[in-house]
């Protein structure tokens, strides 16, 4: 078979299933990668949600015998909201970051590339494939950065020329050996735009982060939000784009290619207070199908906590009491005593002087002291 006409096939016919951008490398281990995996790990800058194991994550032939290359994709999603929603005093909003608008990205980049796989198989049956996005043990970014989709960014982002950073990557390793592409220059240059913008400081230095700082993780963990982070997450209630923002390529950038990825502006900017209230079905039914809801509903309420506390929102003061009283999670709990304190008023204090005496968690005893210490100073 002629690999370098099948190639031109194969970009053609992404084009026509809706991939924004094609590009083909090696199956060669990621050496540099590898030492800075490891480099991240001693310094404990990794989020725990990476594949553990750093062979397989630089070793593409350890996941697909007689891998000889790579297919990395990219799919462009909107920046901004075709229906904007105001946040307004009494009816607050929260904001999911871009990554979880529309529908789950995981489905529609894994519906493209099992058309490219059978696509692939049409033509060359006898082919090897092994297709994977964010979860695979692959980094998508270091795969996508050496296939030439886009530069690495200082935000860590894989930045395009076309779509900026506004980009899902995934990819195809395979046993056909394409001719690679090559890798775009960084251009970058001497703006730290990013690392100025992020709120908390997760950016080290240009390209490298403290996944541990990083508010995006930080609104996907399951415990008490640490205490320093609070009042930077804002209105997030999952994820954070500061960083993509602040890019001056991002400037203008708002691409509506794929209907699947429209945001419906109350799932991508809810009220708060009803998220307080749901049950796990309807949380399901309302935020189900979207990326952000991966971890559940309790991170997403504990966020809104926060958010809720952030805007100072006296009228989530009689539900915060009712999470103080009622609620079995201790985080859910802690929180809402530690933003009960932050929105202050007589009703709220009496509620946390009363939890004071009633709560047996020790976790929640801190929040509660928390708490009643924002009405000392
Ligand atoms: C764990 C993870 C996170 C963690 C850690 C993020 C991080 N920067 O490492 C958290 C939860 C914080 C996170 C947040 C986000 N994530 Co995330 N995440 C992942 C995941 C699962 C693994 C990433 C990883 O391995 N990181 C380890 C670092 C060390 O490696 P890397 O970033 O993958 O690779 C780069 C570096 O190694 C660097 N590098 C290598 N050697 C060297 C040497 C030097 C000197 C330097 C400077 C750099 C450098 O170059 C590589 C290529 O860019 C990937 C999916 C996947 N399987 O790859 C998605 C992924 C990276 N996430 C993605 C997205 C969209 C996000 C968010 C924008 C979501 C949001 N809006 O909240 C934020 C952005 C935060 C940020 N500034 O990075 C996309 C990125 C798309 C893109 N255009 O780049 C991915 C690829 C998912 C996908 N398939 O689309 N994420
Ligand atoms: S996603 Fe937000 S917190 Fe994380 S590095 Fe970017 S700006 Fe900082
Ligand atoms: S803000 Fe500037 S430094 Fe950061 S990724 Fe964008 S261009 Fe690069």
């Amino acid at each position: 078979m002629d690999i370098q006409k099948f190639k031109k096939e194969l970009i053609a016919y992404s084009t026509e299933i809706g991939i924004d951008k094609i590009g083909f490398t090696t199956a060669a281990p990621f050496t540099k990668l590898k030492s800075r995996l490891i480099k991240q790990q001693e310094l404990g800058y990794q989020s725990g949600f990476e594949e553990p194991d750093i062979d397989k994550r630089v070793t593409p032939a350890m996941l697909l015998e007689g891998a000889q290359s790579i297919i990395s994709i990219a799919l462009a999603y909107p920046a901004k909201m075709n229906d904007r929603v105001e946040s307004k005093k009494g009816d607050r909003r929260g904001i999911f970051s871009r990554a979880s608008w529309g529908l789950d990205y995981h489905h529609i980049l894994r519906e493209r590339l099992n058309k490219l796989e059978k696509f692939i198989f049409s033509k060359l049956p006898e082919a090897k494939l092994k297709s994977m996005v964010d979860t695979g043990e692959l980094s998508d970014r270091a795969v996508a950065e050496r296939a030439g989709i886009g530069w690495s960014g200082k935000n860590c982002s894989i930045i395009t020329s076309e779509f900026g950073s506004y980009v899902y990557l995934g990819e195809i390793i395979t046993n056909i050996p394409f001719e690679p592409d090559l890798p775009i220059e960084d251009q970058c240059g001497s703006c730290t735009k990013c690392i100025d913008a992020c709120p908390t400081g997760a950016l080290i230095q240009g390209g490298q982060i403290n996944a541990n700082r990083c508010i995006s993780f930080l609104t996907q963990t399951k415990e008490l939000i640490p205490d320093e982070f609070r009042d930077k997450i804002g209105n997030r209630v999952y994820g954070c784009d500061s960083c993509q923002t602040a890019c001056p390529v991002n400037k203008g950038v708002n691409f509506h290619l794929h209907e699947e990825m429209e945001a419906d502006p109350e799932v991508a900017k809810p009220l708060l207070k009803p998220i307080l209230k749901l049950s796990n079905r309807e949380f399901k039914k309302r935020f189900g199908s979207v990326s952000g809801a991966w971890r559940g509903k309790k991170p997403i309420q504990r966020n809104a906590i926060i958010a809720l506390a952030h805007f100072k929102d006296e009228s989530a003061v009689p539900d915060l009491i009712d999470i103080l009283k009622n609620e079995p999670s201790s985080v859910t709990r802690g929180t809402a005593a530690w933003a009960l304190g932050k929105i202050g008023g007589e009703a709220a204090l009496r509620a946390l002087k009363k939890a004071k005496e009633l709560e047996k968690d020790i976790d929640v005893q801190k929040e509660i002291e928390k708490g009643l210490n924002f009405y000392n100073n």
